[in-house]
């Protein structure tokens, strides 16, 4: 399996998050994607190639202009007010106050995100656009005919909306890759989303359509991370009634549980026509991941990917979360080798 991989992620690198009341190093760093990569060499997964640079196109295609241009001027503008060390939002627009655009940078901020957990750097633009870039690169492949490739993305992406980042991530990826296969040619595509949580982002990117099937598994919203969105009575809206499917678990989950879940969401993929698929690939489901809280083991994944591979359609993997940095690197490519095994 080819693997897609740019080195300008570690251009993102902050420096703290907001976590559990306090301000920490970001469990979301750059060794996440070596360890990863180092794995991808050791097992002698396939070749390793740069992405192409895809240009805004494709991210105009799945983003809000506006938020765009906040992306890419966010970092300046901070720093024109003075502050070198990341910038972080502190508020948010809650019930009943007014969704307006703030002129100033701290405004912006908080208007475009939904988290104090998310660093904007002097690299992240650049990190973030490299990222989709490999996301976009793996998916041109998959449309001209591999079976599967892994996109080794990194920032991450599923937390990512129209108009918004947070949870690490700044463009969606997956969902950036689906709709390059959707315009390269594949009818209707499915996103299988296996991170620890639930994937906000694409869920609301593709909500109300009947081309791109969403189905995640995930910590249940009444306990976990992003808390409002990921029950399991949100099954789409208008044309895309019926194209999406949550499957929330609660803390504790273990394998067996989890993979019954997997098995269902497969089931609902196939019954959807998918022509290809893209599994946003997070391995936070580990029982030792620092931050959440199902119990998966390593060589669980492998079964996860002989499983996936099953569904027999074109696969991209796009990298998502997993914050066992040690183990993060066998976990993911367990996935990848199980998928090859079972063809
Ligand atoms: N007490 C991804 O896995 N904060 N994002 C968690 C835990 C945010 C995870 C707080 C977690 C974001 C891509
Ligand atoms: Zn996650």
């Amino acid at each position: 399996m080819l693997t897609i991989y740019s080195e300008d992620h570690k251009l993102q690198d902050g420096k703290a998050e907001l976590i559990d009341g306090q301000l920490l190093p970001p469990f979301e760093m750059p060794r996440r994607a070596e360890m990863v990569l180092e794995r991808v060499r050791a097992v002698g997964l396939g070749d390793i190639l740069e992405p192409d640079d895809h240009g805004v196109a494709p991210l105009e295609a799945v983003h809000d202009l506006r938020y765009l241009s906040f992306l890419a001027a966010a970092w300046g503008d901070w720093v024109k007010t003075g502050r070198e060390h990341d910038a972080l939002p502190l508020n948010w627009a809650i019930r009943g106050m007014r969704a307006i655009e703030p002129e100033s940078i701290d405004g912006k901020l908080s208007y475009f995100s939904f988290d104090a957990g998310t660093p904007i750097t002097h690299g992240t633009w650049r990190a973030a656009r490299a990222s989709a870039n490999v996301a976009l690169t793996g998916a041109a492949r998959v449309a001209q005919g591999a079976r599967a490739v892994f996109s080794l993305c990194r920032p991450p992406g599923h937390h990512a909306a129209r108009d918004y980042y947070g949870g690490y991530c700044f463009l969606n990826n997956a969902a950036i890759a689906a709709q390059s296969l959707r315009d390269l040619g594949a009818a209707k595509v499915a996103i299988l989303d296996i991170d620890y949580h639930h994937g906000n982002g694409t869920q609301s990117i593709f909500y109300d359509r009947d081309d791109v099937f969403f189905a995640s598994l995930h910590g249940h919203p009444k306990q976990e991370f992003p808390f409002f969105l990921g029950y399991e009575d949100e099954t789409g809206q208008g044309a895309g009634a019926g194209c999406n499917a949550n499957f929330p678990m609660e803390w504790g989950t273990g394998f067996e549980r989890w993979f019954g879940a997997l098995e269902e969401a497969g089931q609902r993929i196939r019954r959807f026509g998918a022509e290809a698929v893209v599994v946003s690939l997070g391995v936070d489901t580990y029982k030792d991941d620092p931050i959440s809280q199902f119990r998966l083991d390593s060589e669980d994944y492998l079964r996860v990917g002989r499983q996936i591979a099953g569904l027999g359609v074109p696969t991209l993997f796009v990298m998502e979360g997993g914050y066992a940095v040690e183990e993060i690197g066998v976990n993911a490519v367990n996935v990848l080798s199980g998928f090859e095994e079972a063809g």
